[in-house]
Parts: structure tokens; sequence; C-alpha cells
């Protein structure tokens, strides 16, 4: 950094930056022997002409310096493109592009004095504090810093969340109208040792941010950007993006959705940032009102919390918003008569009587079965015997094509036999007269302890197994069963009763 101090020294002497520039041109001959300059002098309004065109936005301020010293000063004024210091009129000619090298005339900055030609003040790590044309950087297009053009460029994020470069103002606040200078953190020097070698007191980082931090204009520079935007109702607010339409010169297109009340779908319908947050009640309330249960939200869909005890939602053709109207005998909740083990007991029948049982239930799902337990009593009637099992339907009326049953006649959890099996009506009786395989005469209408026809007895406990037909549609429909011990015809033993055993040796 041989050239620095000398430079600031020169400042100090200069004290205004048009004072310094005919002092470095009266010490470098070869400056003078520019043929440009020559052309350019005398004339402040005819020398703007000429920078103009070939220092751009530099021109200005060079001019009045040069059209009031007279001719002899070169064209490549503040601004000027240039490859060496000796190309500059300024003698400064300094790299200020930040990740594309862009040399340029330059002059340091000075306290108090505004830099020339609308240029602004930046830090350079070699030429310290240094007035550099405008490019036009401010607000471009950045993701990273290193996409600004200029050294001292930041790029930084507005309130709307969208990126523009910034350019430096550390050195005198100065910003352009709309913008006002704002501290920036610092950020890591590509030469750690730059600002110690320049001898140069650095001012707390700073750069032009928009008014209010808002966005940039929308402008040529920021077509295509997007920006937040939102929308807001009874006191909800959406967020989303918006783009900038330079040839509108507007941000169009909005993204974000109204705000709406939280329901159950996995989007987060209020914008508070978290999805399907409200209660499962009025997530769900649109679902309807379901009986003995209710809705509760589970990944974005309305499903319905198990039924309440005593209820079934059945069959699952039903609308979901109908909720649990198939009703659950007391007997079987919790499945508790699906097994024979766990049949429900339903008191007994007695061919001493003519009351019947009565068995109702439900199957509350594709699956359920019933079972039943019940006893049968074989009074003793001397000399003749009514006993006489009927199992029937008796609902669903008019006609039962839902249901069967299967009887196992005995005190044992066994399969019931194909032949007891899928039934809608059973007997078992002893209550007639008839020939048995050999011609003898059966049944115990006519019995007797001492005669061939014993009188029985023959009360058995009896397992009952209610299903549902194979492939028939399930209904939540109720099954009545009627079965009494004492039937109300004589046994027809050409066909009833088979295959009836000989339980006691001596009658069928
Ligand atoms: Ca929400
Ligand atoms: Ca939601
Ligand atoms: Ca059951
Ligand atoms: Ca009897």
């Amino acid at each position: 950094m041989p050239r620095l101090p000398s430079v600031l020294s020169l400042v100090s002497g200069a004290l205004v930056v048009g004072l310094f520039w005919p002092l470095a041109c009266a010490s470098d001959p070869g400056v003078t022997d520019d043929p440009s300059g020559g052309s350019g002098g005398g004339d402040a309004s005819a020398g703007s002409g000429g920078i103009g065109g070939t220092g751009g936005t530099g021109g200005t301020g060079n001019t009045g310096n040069s059209g009031g010293t007279g001719g002899g000063w070169p064209t490549t004024g503040f601004g000027s493109p240039c490859s060496v210091d000796e190309d500059c009129g300024t003698r400064q000619c300094t790299d200020i592009g930040k990740s594309t090298s862009n040399r340029v005339c330059t002059v340091p900055c000075v306290e108090g004095s505004p830099c020339p030609g609308g240029g602004y003040c930046t830090f350079h790590e070699e030429d310290g504090y240094t007035c550099i044309p405008d490019t036009g950087n401010q607000c471009g297009q950045c993701s990273v810093d290193a996409d600004c053009p200029n050294i001292g460029d930041r790029c930084l994020i507005s309130a709307n969340n969208d990126r523009y470069c910034a350019r430096d103002c550390a050195f005198d606040g100065a910003c352009g109208v709309g913008f006002e200078c704002k501290p920036q953190p610092a950020v890591e020097p590509t030469d750690p040792d730059a600002g110690g070698d320049s001898g140069t007191e650095l001012k707390p980082p700073a750069a032009c941010v928009p008014e209010g931090n808002e966005s940039c204009a929308c402008d040529a520079k920021r077509d295509g950007v997007a920006r937040r935007c939102s929308t807001q109702s009874g006191g909800l607010t959406c967020e989303g993006t918006e783009t900038c339409n330079a040839a509108a010169g507007t941000w169009e297109g909005c993204t974000a959705s109204s705000p709406q009340p939280e329901i159950c779908d996995g989007a987060d319908n209020d914008c508070n940032g978290t999805p399907d947050d409200g209660t499962d009640l009025d997530m769900c309330a649109h679902e309807g009102d379901p009986a003995n249960t209710s809705f509760v939200c589970n990944l974005g869909q309305c499903e319905l919390a198990p039924c309440n005890d005593g209820w079934a939602a059945y069959p699952s053709s039903l609308p979901k918003s109908v909720g649990c109207t198939c009703r659950v005998e007391a007997g079987d909740i919790g499945g508790a008569n699906d097994t024979c083990a766990g049949a429900t007991h339903v008191g007994s029948v007695s061919d001493g009587s003519l009351n019947a049982l009565t068995v109702s239930g439900r199957l509350t799902s594709d699956t359920d079965v019933d079972w039943y337990k019940f006893d049968t009593v074989d009074t003793d009637e001397g000399t003749t015997n009514s006993y006489h099992i009927q199992i029937d339907f008796t609902a669903p009326v008019p006609a039962n094509n839902e249901f069967v049953f299967d009887v196992i006649r005995g005190d044992s959890c066994d399969t019931p036999a194909a032949s007891h099996s899928s039934l809608t009506s059973y007997t078992w009786c002893v209550d007639g007269t008839g020939t048995g395989p050999g011609g003898e005469t059966i049944g115990e209408q006519v019995c007797s302890a001492q005669g061939d026809r014993h009188c029985g007895p023959h009360g058995r406990p009896y397992y009952l197994r209610v299903s549902r037909r194979p492939g028939v549609t399930g209904t939540c429909d109720e099954y009545r069963i009627t079965i009494t011990a004492r039937g109300s015809f004589n046994c027809d033993f050409t066909k009833a009763c088979a295959p009836q055993v000989d339980e006691t040796g001596q009658s069928r």
C-alpha cells in the first residue's frame, strides 16, 4: 500500500478535490502531453460534452475542474475506464468490481465534500475511502453480496423479504432520495490487514436502504423479483409472494390465500403457521354431527372416533356423518359373546310350560357372531312326554334372509355338526308316535317307566350361535329367536328331528 499515504497527504494539502487535480497535473508532465486534454480545455460547456462521451457519469465533475483551470487537462476523468493510474487525470485507477474487474478512474473521498459527478464513497482495501461512479448498482438483483457489482455493495433483504444490492454509505451517510443510510454488521475483509495497512480509520459499516426498509421500487432493475405479500381477513393474515412486473411498474400476482377458519384438511387455513390446529369439533363441524361418537381430525381427514359403549357404526356403507346408530346388546359389548365360552346365558325352557324364551340381538359388524346358552327341562309326566325343542327366527319380519344359527345340543363347546349349522329352524322332539327303521313303534307320546318306551328324561343344555348368512348384505336389523320346549305340533318322525340320536338307549 505505498500510494495511500501520499494520496492522503495530497488531499490534506489540497483540502478539496477541485484543487487537487491541478496540483497533480502540474507535477506530472506526462498528463499535460495528453492530446485529448487540450481539446477539452478552456470552455466549461464544451468540455462537458467531450467528457460525457468518454467518462460517463463522472464527466460532469471533472469538467468543472478542467474547465476552470484552463486547457491541457486529460479527458480521462472521474469514472472513466482505465488500466493503470497513469491513464487517469486523477492519477488513481481503481478496480471497483466485486466479482468482475471494473477499473475506473477514482478520487479519494474527502470529509465534508461530496464525491464528484454523482459518485459516492466506498471503502477500497488499497486506496481507502474512494469516490467511485454510480453504476446503477443500488437495487440491483442479488442473492449474496458477491452478486452486487461494486466493492462495498451489500446484498440486503427488505422487510418484504426481497433482496437487493445496497451501496456503501459508511463514509458520509449520503444516499439518494428515497434511501437512508443504515448501519450494517461488519463483513470479513478479503484482506484482513487492509484497513491497518492503509492507515485509514474504518467507519462503522453502513449501506443505503430504501426508506422504511421497504422494497426497492419495481422498475427495470427489479423485473421478475419476488417479494412477500399478504392477504388479511378477520384479523388473520396469509402470506404469499408477488412479482415485480417492470413493464407495468407494479407488483403482481400475490399468491397469498384468503385466511379462513381452520378446517381439517391438512392445510393451514388460518395462516397461523400450523396446519389443522383447531379443535376436532370445530375443524370437523362441516362433516356433520355423528350420533354416539365424534369426529377427530387425523392426517387431514375427519374420522369417526370409536363409538360410545353400546353403539356401533354399522353397516359400514352408511355415511360417516351418521355416526354410531347400531345398538350393541349389553351382553355383546366388547365382543363378549363372540365365542362359545362367552355365550350369553338366556335362561331355560321346560316342557312343563308353554312359556317361550326370546333371544334378540344385532350383528354389529361384518364378522360379528352371537353365542347364547340355555337349558331345557324334561319334566316327568308319567305316561307321556311332551319334550319338544323348537327354535325359530321370529324377526326380521316379514322374512329373515340375513341370519342363520348353529345349534349344539349338550354341554360342550364343540364345533356344531354340519347338519346343525346354518339353520333357520330347529326341532328335537319325542312327543309323537312313529315307526323306527326296524318297524318298531317309536316316540314317547305314550310311554312309561316300565314299558318298551320310556319317558325320557331328555333335558339338555343348548348352545346357539347366530351368524350372518355368507354373502348377504349386512344390516343392523334386530333378529329375534323364539325357543320353546313344548312344541305346538306333535313330533313328525318322518322328517323332523334327524339326526336325532337315541339319548336314553330306549327311545328316539
Ligand atoms: Ca392453522
Ligand atoms: Ca386445515
Ligand atoms: Ca357378538
Ligand atoms: Ca317331559
